[in-house]
């Protein structure tokens, strides 16, 4: 029976690739930061928080000891490194920690490996985020990073110390450049999951109006179960790579809001410019969106959109989920945990 190491079980991606591993017949072994604020509730929504195979760790990124101590303990095939601080808003408040988790925290992860057994797999979250203000579009395995959040350049670290560690030492280590990535299982604080939520509390009477910053961003959006399991080709081709994970397409803010009121049946208009700009319901003329320059980042990455072909062509990976879908998923579920009080 293979061994899987997950650090950041916790979150949206650790949490389906658990479940994708288990169902691939995987002993797991997630690692859980002591103070995670996350909590178990992903596990739990999907079934699998008391599964005979996977135990809960805990494990911190910035513990020095503790990587060494759990792949010697417990020996893993391989090992997905999701952990980090991964909100890229909170990277300008947070740098050093962005960069201590996201950055450190893999070397730290690679040179363990290396030492105690070079033959276990790795697989390294890599983010669009690397590309930032990118000269070319869409974004391959071959485009220049660019970055401009303290985020993508602590990914942009992280990401050439896997491709030292596969070049120099040969471990065969992973990267998977990832593409935004959604689905109920999405944190409230990344921006498609603040807007289902409030759309489901606006509908259920809980909200008056939803506050967001830059509505002319565009992101390339895929679905987070399809993307877990391009991570599980990778590590299972015969030989370690690079892979830019995305649809080929974008939708703005503005876009994906509107999808989402259209789930509980609202048609929205959009008025104004800038700060000024407001989203009225066009039956009644209530307002439900305001922009709020405070939600505005320091600096921002305004489209990123990315090439899956190679991930197509030697992984035999294709994102089939529409957007559409994506977005009716998360109001759906968004509804249902409102309507039972609960929403995390
Ligand atoms: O949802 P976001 O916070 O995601 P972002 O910054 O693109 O990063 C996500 O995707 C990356 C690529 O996979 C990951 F590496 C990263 O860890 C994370 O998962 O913001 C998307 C866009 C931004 O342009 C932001 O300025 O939405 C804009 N936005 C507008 N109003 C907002 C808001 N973002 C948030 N979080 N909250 C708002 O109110």
């Amino acid at each position: 029976m293979k061994t899987s190491f997950i650090t950041g079980v916790t979150g949206q991606d650790g949490a389906y690739l658990a479940r994708l591993l288990l169902e691939h017949g995987h002993r797991v072994i997630g690692g859980v930061r002591r103070s995670a604020s996350s909590g178990l509730w992903r596990l739990e929504e999907l079934g699998i928080a008391s599964h005979e195979r996977l135990s809960l760790v805990n494990f911190d990124l910035l513990d020095p000891g503790g990587a060494v101590r759990l792949l010697a303990g417990h020996r893993p095939h391989e090992v997905y490194n999701l952990a980090a601080q991964s909100f890229v808003g909170a990277s300008f408040t947070e740098p050093m920690l962005t960069l201590q988790t996201a950055g450190a925290g893999t070397l730290q992860l690679l040179e363990n490996i290396r030492a105690i057994d070079p033959a276990i797999r790795f697989y390294q979250a890599s983010s669009s985020e690397m590309f930032g203000l990118a000269r070319t579009s869409p974004q391959d395995e071959d485009t220049p990073f660019c970055p401009r959040t303290p985020y993508g350049t602590a990914k942009v670290y992280a990401h050439w110390m896997a491709v030292n560690y596969r070049e120099t030492y040969g471990l065969f280590a992973c990267s998977g450049i990832l593409y935004n990535h959604e689905s109920p299982l999405r944190g409230r604080e990344f921006v498609t999951r603040k807007i289902t939520d409030a759309v489901a509390r606006i509908r259920l009477g809980k909200l008056d109006c939803l506050h967001l910053g830059n509505l002319d961003a565009r992101r390339d959006w895929g679905y987070a179960p399809e993307y877990v399991d391009a991570m599980v080709r990778m590590m299972s081709a015969d030989k370690p790579g690079t892979y830019v994970l995305a649809t080929g397409r974008t939708a703005s803010i503005r876009d994906f809001a509107t999808m989402a009121f259209r789930a509980v049946e609202v048609e929205i208009q959009f008025r104004g410019s800038g700060v000024d700009e407001i989203a009225v319901d066009a039956r009644t003329g209530r307002t439900l969106i305001r922009v709020d320059p405070a939600l505005y980042r320091p600096a921002e990455v305004e489209r990123l959109v990315g090439n899956p072909a190679h991930a197509r062509a030697q992984l035999g990976w294709e994102p089939v989920v529409p957007l559409e879908a994506i977005c009716v998923e998360m109001v759906e579920a968004d509804l249902r945990r409102n309507s039972a009080g609960v929403s995390l």
